[in-house]
């Protein structure tokens, strides 16, 4: 009799977009459940007691003994899984999961799984243009848009999900039928103990995977234990088996699978190797999950890119003006600023700074010489930032946004570029990175 208490009742730790999927989820099935959240006020709070008036909510900092009446924790990616009393329930012998363990025991469709530190969005659109384009019914979520568990529909024939790191973390089997970790470096470091923890985390996307797909030239997106799955490799260098790469020939650059040349890449709207490293990893995705060539290449064509993505917003007094919010971590700012660097004949000024989440930003240094002429730094870590740079290049302080773009403005000469690529969280100063780019793409088309 004393086992029924605490068996098959689950608790949802974080009360964020992910933890109201979980909610209708739970509630949905009939599975008896209640909701934590280490917030006074979470925000979504008052659409739970509205809809859900009869779920039990524990607000403000965790009680074990509540959490031991569990035998399932949903912790919110929002949540440092080093949370003592999440590692004293555990101890107790609680479970800890996540809404992608849940989708992935309930998911009927094959998943395409994308991780990685950087591009992920980008890949996980592609992939899932892809598969329409074939006339696939698809759902893409996760990370990115919807929330796993909302997508989950008997009628889909193909899942594509963005998985964070953070996700990840909480997922023990995912089954995907095809797994990647696009790339690794560092990011998030204010929620890791260092690299190594960061990278074990996103290597969980391979668990149960049945192919897997490899960027050969990033060593740390290697599975760490193979299982012998058939592997499919992305790269800048010429293809061989089971590979997908660049090829020139006659002068022209192709995208190339093994022996067979693709597509120019001069056919891509989007510049940049690191965009073409984005396209050969959807190709290897969508070979991988059986998708054709010609509704892959089609896709491909006509893709412009994400929004806060490098995104071209105008120009002004020959000067071009880049939302690059989306970039958060170093090496997103390091492929901006490379990317957009190489093709142009002035000199970028870079707006950069905000939250740095305890990163090195040593690694901008050398980029940043030699691309740009000025660095306008914004936010909590601007001076960290500074202090990285040093005399790399001439740098000035800016108090808000408008200030940095005002700044950026008068140090541009015609034929350079204004790129915002903050290698920075935005939580210091904004709602988050999309309202970042929006502030700044506003207030850059209003300029006159
Ligand atoms: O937008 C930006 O500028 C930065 C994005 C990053 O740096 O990459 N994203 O840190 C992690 C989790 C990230 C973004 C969203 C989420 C999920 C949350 C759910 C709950 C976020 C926070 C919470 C907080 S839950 C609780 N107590 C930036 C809390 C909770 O305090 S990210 O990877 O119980 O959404």
């Amino acid at each position: 009799m004393s086992l029924i208490a605490s068996d098959h009742f689950r608790i949802v730790v974080g009360l964020g977009k992910s933890g109201m999927s979980l909610v209708r989820f739970l509630a949905q099935r009939g599975v008896s459940f209640a909701v934590a959240d280490t917030r006074e006020n979470p925000p979504e709070l008052a659409t739970l007691r509205r809809d859900y008036p009869q779920v039990e909510v524990r607000c403000g900092e965790l009680d074990v003994e509540f959490l031991c009446r569990a035998d399932e924790l949903y912790v919110s990616p929002g949540l440092a899984l080093a949370t003592p009393a999440l590692q004293a329930a555990a101890a107790r012998g609680v479970k800890l999961s996540g809404d992608i363990d849940l989708f992935a025991r309930n998911a009927k469709a094959p998943i395409v799984a994308i991780s990685g530190s950087n591009a992920k969005s980008t890949v996980t659109t592609l992939v899932g243009e892809m598969a329409a384009a074939d006339g696939k019914r698809v759902a893409v979520g996760g990370n990115l848009g919807t929330p796993a568990l909302d997508l989950l529909s008997d009628d889909i024939e193909l899942y594509v999900m963005e998985l964070s790191s953070f996700q990840l973390e909480t997922t023990n089997q995912l089954g995907a039928e095809v797994a990647t970790v696009l790339n690794v470096s560092e990011d998030h470091m204010d929620r890791y103990s260092g690299l190594p923890a960061y990278h074990l985390a996103k290597h969980r996307i391979f668990r149960g995977a049945r192919q897997v797909v490899v960027n050969r030239q990033d060593a740390l997106t290697r599975p760490l234990m193979s299982e012998g799955q058939p592997c499919w490799t992305f790269g800048l260098s010429a293809p061989d088996f089971k590979a997908f790469g660049l090829r020139e020939e006659n002068g022209e650059k192709y995208l190339a699978f093994e022996f067979q040349n693709l597509m120019p890449v001069r056919e891509l709207k989007v510049r940049g190797a690191h965009n073409q490293a984005n396209a050969l990893a959807a190709l290897a995705l969508g070979h991988a999950v059986g998708l054709p060539f010609d509704a892959m290449l089609a896709s491909l064509r006509n893709f412009t890119g994400l929004e806060h993505r490098c995104q071209w917003v105008r120009e002004l007094d020959g000067v071009s003006y880049y939302n690059d919010s989306k970039a958060t971590n170093v090496g997103a700012a390091l492929a901006a600023i490379e990317g957009l660097g190489m093709d142009m004949d002035g000199k970028l000024i870079l707006i950069a700074g905000g939250d740095g989440k305890g990163a090195d930003f040593s690694g901008l240094r050398d980029s940043v010489a030699k691309h740009c002429r000025a660095a306008v730094l914004i936010g909590r870590d601007a001076g960290l930032i500074a202090d990285a740079l040093g005399d790399a290049v001439p740098q000035v302080r800016a108090g808000s946004l408008d200030e940095a773009i005002a700044l950026s403005r008068s140090l541009a000469q015609s034929g350079d570029a204004v790129l915002l690529s903050p290698a920075c969280a935005s939580f210091d100063m904004f709602k988050n990175y999309e309202e970042r780019g929006q502030l700044f793409a506003r207030a850059v088309e209003v300029l006159a």
